[in-house]
């Protein structure tokens, strides 16, 4: 995937992240040699963009080439090729950004300018020009990816058969409703990240370094350097937009709490009204669709089992393999069998989601996609499951990355993955430079509008769900299947970054990572372990992005803007009904306004993009919380009576007990309405 993306759409460790300057002196030299070409005094800035953009686009697939390889096929050779791929793409990168400091107070073109600028901010990971230096970040970053994607854990170590990789012990989490059983998956998977401690403060240390270098006061601040606007403001503006989803966020928390103990008593109650983390059907706690079962409003009221038809197409597909198959049946013959069932049927999903886009008039996948995907899990090497989508050369050939199994959560990853990658085809015109997101957020809301506009309707309209009920019922269970999956995350969105700012900043310490991992936690989602988790775990490294090196602040972003998009394209195709009922599929209108704002990249400053789509310049949550307006009353009736909110400074291994009424468990939320 290319590093422009990477940032924007994911997972390359050599992500290259929106845009803003920093300021630095001039150099003094007149002319010098580079990896790919020659600076000359005589060069213009217009002319020096020009060459960096061609050098870009020439090297550009070397890197991509060997990532791909070291995440589709993760063993020592391909891991030492990778790193040295991304190792001279890191040192380009700085020369560029070297040469570039020569134009610096000249006049130019803006498109040269905001050209500069981009390149400035060309990583998410700031890299010393020091080669010793240089070459340990990219061993570490790769070695770290490494460790994750091939992760596992075993009951008994002596014993193969034992060992679970993270795809299983996610299974536990999502069909087993067991206590323990959830527990031991969750605590097995956080077994593969202590490794990393070391690795990660050494990565602290070293990314700190080129940040320094390029004149930031640390990765964090360059992180945030990436929206057109200060690192201060868009800090303050993920902090207003908190401030207006918080308290829909605090019913939700509130009703799956008491859900979470009919289900499973005084063992569901944590210390200080939070949620234990192992029980809500899914690692790390940001997406909750998985706890359908307990949470689900009313019971019968217009069927949305998606994963139970997705599970039976995909039986149907494997009895007709193996039907077909009149020869031996020994067990390789067999798991061959289930192989080639799993990849027709995630071939099926991803066809299912391509009609979406094709439907509003964006072109068919090239064949090269369906050629080199990676769309299921292979039997036979250690892969990075995490889904992620690439563009290789910025011409076109594309891809994505998935683990692909027959669930409702893989199934809206696909709709999500092919958004980067129609952004990618929508831009690959635009000079390599332009090519990303408008800003990150972006590039991550883009599928996931398309997700909100799976609506009932549209679900029963592909037939994988039954004839949809007209009723407040219907639409509540509605409602609450999107909740658990896009408000549910909100503060999770959040946290993360929270916690690498601080530890880029130094305000976190390394001998404190894992105690401010869990306050942060608390404090945004209420959510705790419900066992001390001490400095011997690094349950940071737990979350792929963690140590992938991808910034999260744009997921947070992501899960504003989609409704913001959602709404505007709802309006482009006519709709005037209420905004959760609205589904623009087959809507050409739609698809024009869409493809207009993504073929724009990075050319402008997200703001002018925005506007374009929605008529105003500011991410803004209300489309939110008009979409979730029937579901928030129905929680604040159901949660009456309760005292609903957390206190996150409670330890958090600590049993449950009773409020007193002089210091209730949770600051009382006034009914929001
Ligand atoms: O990482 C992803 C995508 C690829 S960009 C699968 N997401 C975040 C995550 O899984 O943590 C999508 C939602 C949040
Ligand atoms: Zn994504």
């Amino acid at each position: 995937m290319k590093p422009v993306r990477a940032l924007l759409a994911l997972s390359i460790t050599a992500a290259v992240i929106g845009l803003a300057g920093c300021d630095r002196s001039p150099t003094p030299d007149t002319e010098r040699e580079t990896a790919t070409g020659t600076a000359t005094a005589e060069e213009t800035a217009d002319q020096f963009i020009a060459r960096v953009n061609d050098e870009f686009m020439e090297m550009y697939p070397q890197l991509t080439a060997a990532q791909w390889l070291s995440s589709t096929y993760i063993n020592d050779d391909s891991q030492l090729l990778s790193a040295k791929a991304n190792e001279r793409y890191l040192a380009q990168l700085n020369s560029w950004i070297e040469q570039s400091k020569r134009f610096e107070g000249q006049q130019m073109s803006a498109e040269t300018a905001r050209s500069i600028q981009l390149l400035k901010l060309a990583t998410a990971m700031p890299a010393p020009t020091d080669p010793a230096k240089l070459a340990e970040l990219t061993q570490i970053v790769t070695r770290m990816e490494g460790l994750y994607g091939s992760g596992t854990y075993c009951t008994d170590p002596a014993d193969e058969s034992t060992c679970r990789q993270l795809g299983e012990l996610e299974d536990v989490l999502r069909n087993n409703r067991d206590y323990d059983a959830q527990l031991e998956a969750w605590r097995g998977w956080h077994t593969i990240s202590p490794p990393m401690r070391k690795d990660y403060t050494r990565f602290v240390e070293l990314v700190n370094l080129g940040a320094d270098e390029m004149g930031f006061a640390d990765a964090g601040e360059m992180w945030r350097s990436a929206y057109d606007m200060s690192p201060v403001e868009i800090a303050a503006e993920t902090d207003r937009l908190w401030s207006q989803v918080k308290p829909l966020y605090e019913q939700l928390h509130c009703y799956t709490r008491t859900r979470l103990t009919a289900r499973y008593g005084d063992k569901a109650q944590v210390a200080g009204g939070m949620l234990p983390a192992h029980l809500l059907g899914n690692m790390w706690q940001q997406d909750w669709g998985n706890l359908w079962d307990v949470v689900a409003p009313y019971e019968g009221a217009g069927s949305l089992d998606i994963t139970g038809a997705l599970e039976s197409r995909y039986q149907q597909i494997h009895a007709q393999k193996l039907a077909q198959h009149t020869g031996d049946r020994d067990p390789a013959t067999l798991a061959q069998i289930e192989q080639d069932a799993q990849e027709a049927a995630a071939r099926q999903m991803t066809k299912r989601a391509e009609d979406f886009y094709v439907s509003l008039g964006l072109t068919k996948l090239p064949d090269s996609y369906w050629e080199n995907t990676q769309f299921i899990k292979p039997r036979d090497r250690d892969v990075v499951c995490h889904a992620s989508a690439w563009d290789m050369n910025m011409r076109g050939d594309v891809r994505t990355k998935m683990c692909i199994k027959p669930n409702e959560e893989d199934f809206t990853t696909i709709y999500h993955e092919l958004g980067h990658v129609y952004y990618y085809l929508a831009y690959n015109d635009l000079p390599p430079l332009f090519q990303a997101g408008a800003h990150d957020g972006f590039h991550e809301a883009i599928g996931d509008t398309i997700v909100l506009a799976m609506t009932p309707k549209y679900l029963e309209s592909i037939e994988l769900v039954d004839a949809q009920q007209q009723s407040e019922e219907a639409l509540i269970n509605a409602q609450m299947r999107m909740a658990l999956a896009k408000i549910a995350f909100l503060p999770f969105g959040l946290m993360i970054d929270r916690w690498r700012w601080g530890v880029f900043d130094g305000s976190i310490e390394p001998g404190e990572y894992n105690q401010a991992w869990w306050d942060l936690k608390a404090k945004y989602q209420g959510v705790a372990p419900v066992e001390a988790r001490g400095e011997e775990f690094f349950d940071p490294g737990s979350k792929y992005h963690v140590p992938g090196n991808t910034p999260y602040t744009r997921y947070f972003l992501a899960h504003v803007l989609q409704f913001q998009f959602y709404k505007s394209l709802c309006d482009a195709a006519g709709y005037t009904g209420p905004l959760h009922q609205c589904s623009f599929y087959g809507n050409k209108a739609a698809g024009a306004k869409l493809q207009a704002m993504l073929s724009k990249g990075a050319s402008q400053p997200w703001q002018a993009t925005l506007k374009e789509l929605t008529g105003g310049e500011k991410m803004d949550a209300s489309a939110v919380l008009e979409y979730f307006g029937p579901l928030q009353e129905w929680l604040v009736q159901q949660n009456e009576g309760q005292t609903c909110g957390w206190q996150p400074s409670a330890t958090a291994a600590a049993p449950a007990e009773e409020p007193t009424a002089e210091e209730p468990a949770g600051k009382p939320i006034p009914n929001q309405g």
